[in-house]
């Protein structure tokens, strides 16, 4: 596996992961047949039965095992964060972080170390919809050459708790009520809330959970955090503090709610599909790694507690450091074998890197190894393919449930003398993992301290910290979910609750969902951070997906010119038509439509396009879909291009055309070609405009 020398070790290579899956691959093309036990099987079709109208014969041992495996090929899901996806990738390094951590995969700019990430959602089950509102998990598994080190994070930088003996019930009151797992996925019910307005440390978490975060445009264009605060430990045993970021190149952008609940419908695999459809089209997802460094004698000066994760360090106070870059550049080839066996640990770190006494941290610590025990089914999870570390495993662990490693020898215990007391533990510093030694004192107490107390002033810089759109999404996201709540105490004890936070919020949503909110009581905010705010993010049109509608008699110049310009800007085009059969152009270019009105949605693209042509657009006007097409698209604030007698579908749609406006006599993201402009500085526009993401600034009331 490895060959380049380091320190006179034999080292991994960055193909090493895969070269190690590579040997647990079974390929069965033009392979016979075969039972469990390697036997050759002469028919897959028919049991043995006694006369072909007779009874199954229990001697049919091909039957027994076939339906005995699908019998046990179920696996219980994941507690949390059952739904996720999966892929494969690598981590490189731009500058050494030796100055502060000894771990080997932040200090050596010329490694690649191979990762293995999984997305998630956390409440919904195994097959729920992705669009749904709710926190994303963010685990990245690296390969190290000195063992698996795993950063197990979500897209949020903070959490609903403090203290990890809440987690059972915070994650209670999110899952689907007891009495009738009702509602599947959603937060917007009853337990959830009433656990929000009697916990009131959950109210920072809660302003990131109403906010577009909740609903990511695409899992690579979203952050991950690390949450808590770790620990860098240098080769001169010295600690910082340290929270990790991943910052994703495409920028920060979410769906709208109407939409994610739409694309629910229409494509519950929608984030799925986004990203192996991406790293499938060789659009490999980019996240840089950034590093918050904080010095120790720094711990307590801060107006909050460094050990509490419902707080986050300002990026404007505590700059995030650039360190490297993760790319995802490869799909699984299981999705079972791998994105469901993968086992994240937050105990699994690599010396250089160590825990806080953060009580959230603390008690995750316990939770992800008893997990795995139930999950996969016993105590050798991490012999499983996709859980195996790069470096060899040596110890005197042994037996347990489906062993896969063969422990020659009689020696399994230590210390030893009959096998030289291997394997061994170095007796002075080589490499190995060494607990910071941090001075602990302190009495026996169920408690928290004092500096966790406030749990408002954050929440309130998030709020003050939002552009005037993201507030009107955060009002419209309680009113929602409080709006789906029954009991009348719930609403008010929320109400009263976020009265403490900002007033305007709290006065806004009260009045629609019949509660009053309490003038007064709201904290003041202490610092506005603008990096909180997606308004403020990356914009491009890479890897975005426009829908072409067109049918029989378009333009050929037109349309060619503008699929190959969008294909340089890297914008994935579809035709839509009216139906998948092929349609021809002015010249007698032939297109095939990749999709129907039927087959798909506006809720499914990023920006519409409407094809010029009296034919082609009379022919789309004959279909009513056409228009709902266009006019969701609109309600959704995305970018529509009309060519020539396109702008008929733009009426039919009641697409308001805002005539006082500058962009021709359109609205900020509708675009109309005008008889003087090219089909090149057209497309080039439309670009433009997709790359804004959405055109939030619409002033309209669908
Ligand atoms: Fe957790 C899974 C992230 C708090 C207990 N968690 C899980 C996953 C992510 C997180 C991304 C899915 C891993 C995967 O894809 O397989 N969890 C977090 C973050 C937290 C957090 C960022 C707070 C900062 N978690 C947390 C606490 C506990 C757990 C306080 C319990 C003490 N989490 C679990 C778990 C899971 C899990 C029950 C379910 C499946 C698994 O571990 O492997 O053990």
């Amino acid at each position: 596996m490895g060959n380049k020398k380091h320190d006179g070790i034999e080292q991994p290579s960055s193909n090493a992961k895969q070269e190690q899956l590579n040997t647990f691959r079974v390929q069965n093309d033009g392979k016979p047949l075969t039972t469990n036990q390697g036997l050759r099987v002469d028919d897959d079709e028919h049991s043995l039965k006694a006369g072909t109208r007779g009874p199954t014969i229990m001697e049919d041992f091909h039957f027994r095992e076939k339906m005995t495996h699908f019998d046990h090929e179920r696996i219980p899901e994941r507690v949390v964060h059952a739904r996720g996806f999966g892929a494969h990738g690598v981590f490189e390094l731009y500058e050494s972080l030796s100055e502060f951590t000894k771990a080997k995969f932040l200090t050596d700019t010329s490694k690649q170390t191979p990762i293995f990430i999984r997305f998630s959602t956390v409440a919904g089950s195994r097959g729920s919809s992705d669009t749904v509102r709710d926190v994303r998990g963010f685990a990245v598994k690296f390969y190290t050459e000195e063992g698996n080190y795993d950063l197990v994070g979500n897209n949020m930088p903070v959490f609903f708790i403090q203290d990890a003996i809440k987690f059972p019930d915070f994650v209670h009151a999110v899952k689907p009520e007891p009495p009738n797992e009702i509602p599947q996925a959603s937060s917007a019910h009853d337990t959830f809330w009433d656990f929000v307005g009697t916990n009131t440390e959950s109210a920072h978490m809660i302003m990131w959970v109403m906010s577009g975060r909740a609903l990511p445009r695409s899992f690579r264009m979203m952050e991950g955090f690390g949450v808590h605060t770790f620990r860098f430990i240098n080769e001169e045993g010295k600690s910082h503090f340290v929270k990790f970021h991943w910052k994703p190149k495409l920028g920060i952008h979410s769906l709208v709610w109407d939409e994610t609940q739409k694309v629910a419908g229409k494509d519950p695999d929608f984030n799925r599909r986004d990203l192996w459809d991406a790293i499938n089209e060789g659009n490999f997802p980019e996240f840089e790694l950034g590093v918050q460094i904080l010095k120790e004698e720094d711990e307590f000066s801060f107006s909050f507690d460094i050990l509490d994760s419902t707080k986050l360090w300002p990026e404007e106070v505590v700059p995030v450091r650039i360190i490297g870059k993760m790319t995802l550049n490869r799909n699984t080839d299981n999705f079972f074998a791998e994105t469901e066996q993968v086992a994240f640990h937050s105990g699994h770190v690599v010396p250089g890197i160590d825990f806080t006494n953060d009580p959230l941290l603390q008690g995750r610590l316990f939770s992800y190894t008893d997990t795995q025990l139930l999950r996969l089914g016993g105590p050798n999870f991490a012999e499983i393919p996709i859980n195996r570390p790069i470096t060899p495993v040596h110890n005197n662990q042994r037996d347990g449930m489906h062993r896969m490693t063969i422990n020659p020898g009689q020696v399994s215990y230590h210390n030893n003398g009959l096998a030289n007391n291997t394997p061994s533990t170095p007796p002075q510093s080589d490499g190995e993992y060494r607990h910071h030694e941090e001075k602990i004192e302190g009495r026996k107490i169920k408690a928290r301290s004092h500096s966790f107390d406030d749990h408002f002033s954050q929440a309130a810089m998030f709020w003050h910290s939002m552009s005037t759109i993201e507030k009107g999404q955060i009002v419209d996201a309680f009113r929602f979910e409080l709006g789906k709540v029954l009991s009348k105490e719930v609403r008010q004890r929320v109400v009263d609750v976020f009265s403490q936070v900002a007033e305007e919020l709290a006065e806004q949503v009260a009045v629609e969902i019949g509660a009053t909110a309490t003038k007064g009581v709201a904290v003041e905010p202490t610092f506005i951070s603008p990096a909180l705010s997606m308004m403020n993010t990356v914009k491009s049109a890479a890897t975005r997906k426009v829908a072409v509608l067109v049918s029989n008699g378009f333009s050929a110049t037109e349309i060619n010119g503008l699929l190959q310009a969008l294909t340089q800007a890297k914008v994935k085009a579809e035709i839509v038509s009216k139906t998948q059969a092929p349609i021809a152009g002015d010249d007698g270019t032939m297109l095939e439509p990749k999709q129907s009105l039927l087959t798909a949605a506006s809720v499914l693209y990023d920006a519409v396009y409407i094809a010029g042509g009296q034919q082609s657009v009379t022919e789309l006007l004959s279909d009513v879909k056409s228009s709902e097409f266009v006019r969701e698209a609109f309600l959704h604030y995305k970018t529509i291009a009309a060519v020539g007698e396109g702008k008929e579908l733009l009426t039919a749609a009641k697409v308001a055309l805002d005539n006082s406006a500058n962009n021709n006599g359109a609205l900020s993201g509708i675009l109309l070609r005008t008889e003087s402009q090219s089909d090149d500085t057209f497309a080039n526009s439309f670009i433009e405009s997709i790359a804004q993401h959405r055109h939030w600034d619409r002033t309209f009331h669908p």
